[in-house]
């Protein structure tokens, strides 16, 4: 990688991963990209232009412009919010994917999206997910993702794109809130026990996740984009996780630091029926073998990061 472009750049994964690409490729070499401009040093502290995904004329333009040779793709609507507008859900994340596909074969970039936990379906084995398995999402975010890693694939089979994916779990990160998730509640946890030592979960105790901290999540994009392309036999997508948590499990790691830090529900049935129908625990042994995939948080250590810098 050395000249980047990354979409939703703004966002929770963005924000982050553009400064983190940043310090390692230089600050001129990663051109951050997002429908707003805010004062924010992601658009003040490095090259920053505003682009809307769904207008493919103005991506092919910035990519040609700033002679960009990997594209990260992040602007996408996440899982309960799609729930909530499914028709403009598939839009923009469908819309938007494909003309950075069509942006990356014009240019013969590489092109990495993050895929999801949600890619998964009801009827997939919920323990020890497998990287190929039955794959029968029922929500929107979940078909999209889908219909994302598909893509990348036949891309990447069909013109010889160099597409890269990664199927993330809920992340979790002190700098940005993530927004419009179903798994937004671990992070909301941490927050509401630093500010009021009490939260209410809108997620049922008993309903395990996978989840990880957002410093392993970059390390994983950065390491899967410079590995040995003819290493990786599963490009679209990779299971990864750190971690699996219930509401439970995640308020006695924080009561380690916060003992007097108090749990309770009001469980919303959206959110939960999603959260319903993704695995509990992914098997990352292929993101391992082929590319080196090696989370450093375990819960107690993100944990005690996480109340330090919320603090
Ligand atoms: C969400 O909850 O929608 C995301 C995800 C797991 O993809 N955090």
């Amino acid at each position: 990688m050395k000249r980047i472009l990354i979409t939703g750049a703004l966002g929770q994964i963005g924000s982050e991963l553009t400064l983190s690409l940043r310090e390692t490729y230089g600050k001129d070499k990663v051109i951050a990209t997002d429908i707003r401009k805010p004062d924010h040093e992601v658009a003040t502290e490095g090259p920053f232009e505003i682009l809307d995904v769904m207008d493919q004329k103005r991506m092919s333009q910035l990519v040609s412009t700033h002679r960009v040779d990997t594209i990260i793709h992040l602007a996408a609507l996440l899982s309960a919010k799609a729930e909530l507008n499914p028709l403009f859900a598939w839009n923009l994340n469908m819309s938007g994917l494909l003309n950075v596909l069509e942006t990356a074969k014009e240019f013969k970039t590489k092109f990495f999206a993050p895929s999801s936990i949600g890619a998964f379906g009801p009827t997939t084995p919920k323990n020890a997910t497998p990287q190929n398995t039955i794959q029968r999402p029922t929500t929107m975010y979940g078909i999209n993702k889908l219909t994302g890693e598909l893509l990348a694939d036949y891309y990447f089979r069909r013109y010889g794109v160099d597409c890269r994916g990664l199927r993330f779990p809920g992340l979790i990160s002190y700098k940005t809130q993530p927004g419009g998730g179903t798994t937004d509640y671990a992070v909301e946890m941490y927050h509401e026990a630093v500010k009021h030592r009490r939260y209410t979960s809108y997620i049922k105790k008993g309903t395990y996740l996978d989840m990880m901290y957002m410093p392993d999540a970059l390390a994983a994009i950065i390491q899967l984009m410079e590995a040995d392309g003819t290493q990786l036999k599963n490009r679209n997508a990779y299971n990864v996780t750190a971690m699996s948590l219930d509401p439970e499990k995640l308020a006695q790691s924080i009561r380690r630091e916060i003992p007097e830090f108090r749990l309770d529900y009001k469980i919303d049935s959206v959110r939960q029926q999603i959260a319903d129908s993704w695995p509990n625990q992914l098997d990352a042994s292929c993101a391992k073998e082929e590319w080196g995939f090696k989370p450093t948080f375990t819960l107690d250590r993100m944990t005690k990061e996480m109340i330090k810098n919320i603090m």
